[in-house]
């Protein structure tokens, strides 16, 4: 398969994220992309390409013009007050709180945030804007024939919605692929989040409209981060009622409930006839994840890729989560190996 890499995630490397009530290391690390890369040079063969540059359009046709404005300035903004720590809000605006956007760039941070482990560093607007370059890419590889794509991103983007960032993530890449589908030749498209989080972001992007369709199996937000996004009964607003599907499980669940979620999600996007999938490849579904309580085994990622692979749509697959740094590379191989396995065979 086809994949979309650059070295500039390297330019994120936050230091540290609110954790159990401490300052810790950042499970989002470089790392993490180094290892997968590693893993598909080795194990899995296609082409590694480098993104190519978009400009800001796609990324505006998905994300408020304030909020791009503030994460080009931000870490200008931080540093300007004397400081060279990671930049990390400290409080929200909750129920009867006004939402007006503060001057003072520790007031910004707080507008345009909902938590406090994602550190904005010096390099993070750069790596950011690279990821959705990444993804673009991988989209218009799609656009011109290409069966399958993996966009390596970093940061990743799920959480992020049109206005804030969180979960580690900026730019919503899977959604500003999604829109650059839509904006040149798809007419409909269908999204997948196998992350082990609610995509909260890309949910609230896509939430009124019929030409996208979000599902996302993810662990209950009564239990799990994000908390505030995912539940059942968010089916879509307006034209977009009945084009958003949630399917939460419990803490813990197991292996057949999970693939039980995944054959409810591919069913409900097979129905929908989309012209292309964009799957949010979050592996920190893995049992040995160290932020999530989850059951999937490394195997189990080539029976996820194979029955993707069975949807027989062209799919962009777009790196969300997955923070298990040994185990990491091998998963996402599987899930691309599970899929070009049976592509092979169906030819
Ligand atoms: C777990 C804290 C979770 C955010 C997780 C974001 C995942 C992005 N104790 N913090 S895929
Ligand atoms: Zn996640």
């Amino acid at each position: 398969m086809l994949t979309i890499y650059s070295d500039d995630h390297r330019l994120h490397r936050g230091r540290v994220e609110l954790n159990d009530g401490k300052l810790q290391p950042c499970y989002e690390c470089p790392e993490r992309a180094d290892v997968i890369l590693e893993t598909i040079k080795r194990s899995a063969p296609g082409d590694i390409i480098a993104p190519l540059e978009f400009g800001l359009r796609p990324v505006r046709a998905v994300h408020k013009p304030r909020y791009i404005e503030f994460l080009r300035q931000a870490w200008d903004l931080w540093a300007a007050e004397g400081r060279s720590c990671d930049a990390l809000p400290l409080n929200w605006a909750v129920r009867g709180m006004r939402q007006i956007e503060p001057d003072h760039i520790d007031g910004k941070l707080s507008y345009f945030s909902f938590d406090a482990g994602t550190p904005i560093t010096a390099g993070t607007w750069s790596a950011a804007t690279t990821a959705a370059n990444v993804a673009l890419t991988g989209a218009a590889k799609i656009l011109e024939g290409e069966r399958g794509a993996f966009a390596l991103c970093r940061p990743p983007g799920h959480h992020a919605a049109a206005d804030y960032f969180g979960g580690y993530c900026f730019l919503n890449n899977a959604a500003v692929a999604t829109q650059y589908l839509l904006d040149n030749d798809a007419a409909r498209v269908a999204i997948l989040d196998i992350d082990y989080h609610h995509g909260n972001g890309t949910q609230s992007i896509f939430y009124d409209r019929s030409n996208v369709l979000f599902v996302s199996i993810h662990a209950d937000p009564l239990q799990e981060y994000p908390y505030f996004l995912g539940h059942s009964d968010e089916q879509g607003r307006g034209d977009g009622k009945g084009y958003n599907l949630n399917l939460p499980l419990r803490r813990r669940c197991g292996v057949n409930e999970w693939f039980g979620a995944l054959d409810t999600g591919l069913q409900r996007i097979s129905d929908y006839a989309p012209d292309c999938a964009v799957v949010s490849l979050g592996v920190d579904t893995y049992i040995d994840d160290p932020i999530s309580q989850a059951c999937l085994e490394s195997s189990d990622y080539l029976s996820v890729g194979a029955r993707i692979a069975q949807l027989g749509l062209p799919v962009l697959f777009v790196l969300e989560g997955g923070y298990a740094v040994n185990d990491v590379g091998i998963n996402v191989v599987n899930v691309l190996t599970g899929f070009t396995d049976v592509r092979r065979r169906a030819r």
